[in-house]
């Protein structure tokens, strides 16, 4: 009998749909006894995408690895929102590491691991896009070149969300933030800085690169296996809206990560060895004005007269990234 697609939304959860499905198709959150690795009692906002990434990763992996996982927490948002001591939200041996240093940590948990003959238990590092890609760019770089037994989880929300919305290298162009505010002749970030740590992580030829967002959580639980079946360094960027960050509406935390692939500002794809392997194609191409307006941060663009010419550059980044990862269907415009 020929197979239909159920897509995410009738399938995600524990009660809707789920057992229209088999066994194997089933996601990880769709069990009674999932491991809920990040529980109740955590303080992220609401619609936190930085958490639903979080949780969803880690329980992939705790399932792969059957309960012998180890994770390293850079400083930011998730550390702080899901430890406030006394207390807890981790449902599995979890390091603070300092803001810069969770490769590393992570690198000397699985040396330890190894040196005591425990190679079975995996180690995951993960932390936002400024402990990342700005201060902690060094010691990921050692992980990825000395291709460490690590899988490095980023989750990027764009800034440094935990000390006030400041820029990052991931912030994006005429993004406000508290340190590139919307005042003067080209307000917001700047154009031309920055960068995309997947592209760098590439550049070390690493067993497993790859990006996803919390719009197609199947693919972040498909993704977080394919990495977990791989030994040496790994590295997942995720794009999770920020609610407060971003200044958009909590319930439209997966519909905006959505638009933002859809309108090619971000690509969706996997890198083995330094080579493209897969990409997600955009189903229906979005304007990235559709992207843009609903985020407070990008409200200057759209005063009595729009500014044309910063979303002229806008629209050339996605158009861009649209060719480098070939992101249309065959044929061209989706
Ligand atoms: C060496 C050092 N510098 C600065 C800080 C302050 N600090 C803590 S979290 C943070 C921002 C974290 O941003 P990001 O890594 O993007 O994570 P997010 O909070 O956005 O999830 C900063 C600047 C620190 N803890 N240590
Ligand atoms: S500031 Fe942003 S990343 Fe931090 S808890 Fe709130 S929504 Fe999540
Ligand atoms: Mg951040």
């Amino acid at each position: 009998m020929a197979k239909t697609h159920i897509p995410f939304m009738q399938t995600g959860t524990l009660v809707v749909g789920n057992r229209l499905l088999d066994e194997e198709d089933r996601a990880v959150q769709s069990y009674q006894n999932r491991p809920s690795t990040l529980t109740r009692g955590h303080r992220a906002c609401q619609g936190c995408a930085e958490a639903l990434a979080a949780r969803w990763v880690l329980d992939t992996a705790m399932e792969v690895t059957q309960g012998k996982l180890m994770v390293a927490n850079a400083t930011g948002c998730l550390e702080v929102f899901s430890t406030l001591y006394p207390e807890s939200a981790w449902r599995v041996p979890w390091v603070h590491s300092l803001f810069a240093n969770a490769a590393s940590v992570a690198t000397g948990i699985a040396a330890a691991n190894h040196a005591r003959g425990r190679d079975d238990i995996r180690v995951i590092a993960q932390g936002g896009d400024g402990g990342t890609g700005d201060i902690g760019l060094a010691c990921l770089s050692g992980m990825f070149e000395r291709n460490d037994d690590v899988l490095y989880v980023c989750y990027d929300n764009q800034a440094y969300m935990n000390t006030g919305v400041q820029r990052s290298g991931a912030t994006p162009p005429a993004a406000r933030t508290a340190t590139t505010p919307a005042v003067g002749p080209h307000p917001g970030n700047v154009f031309g800085q920055g960068k995309f740590v997947p592209k760098i992580a590439m550049a070390h030829d690493i067993p497993y690169v790859a990006t996803a967002t919390v719009a197609d959580l199947r693919d972040l639980e498909a993704k977080v296996r394919k990495a977990m079946s791989h030994r040496g360094a790994r590295y997942i960027h995720i794009l999770v809206t920020c609610p407060l960050g971003w200044g958009t509406k909590t319930a439209d935390s997966i519909k905006m990560a959505r638009l933002a692939t859809r309108c090619g500002l971000f690509p969706v794809f996997e890198a083995e060895y330094g080579e493209v392997t897969a990409v997600t194609k955009i189903r229906s191409q979005a304007p990235v004005e559709d992207y843009l307006r609903p985020q407070r941060r990008f409200a200057h663009l759209f005063g009595a007269k729009a500014d044309e010419a910063a979303l002229e550059r806008i629209r050339g980044a996605a158009e861009r990234n649209i060719r480098r990862y070939n992101l249309l269907p065959e044929g061209g415009v989706a």
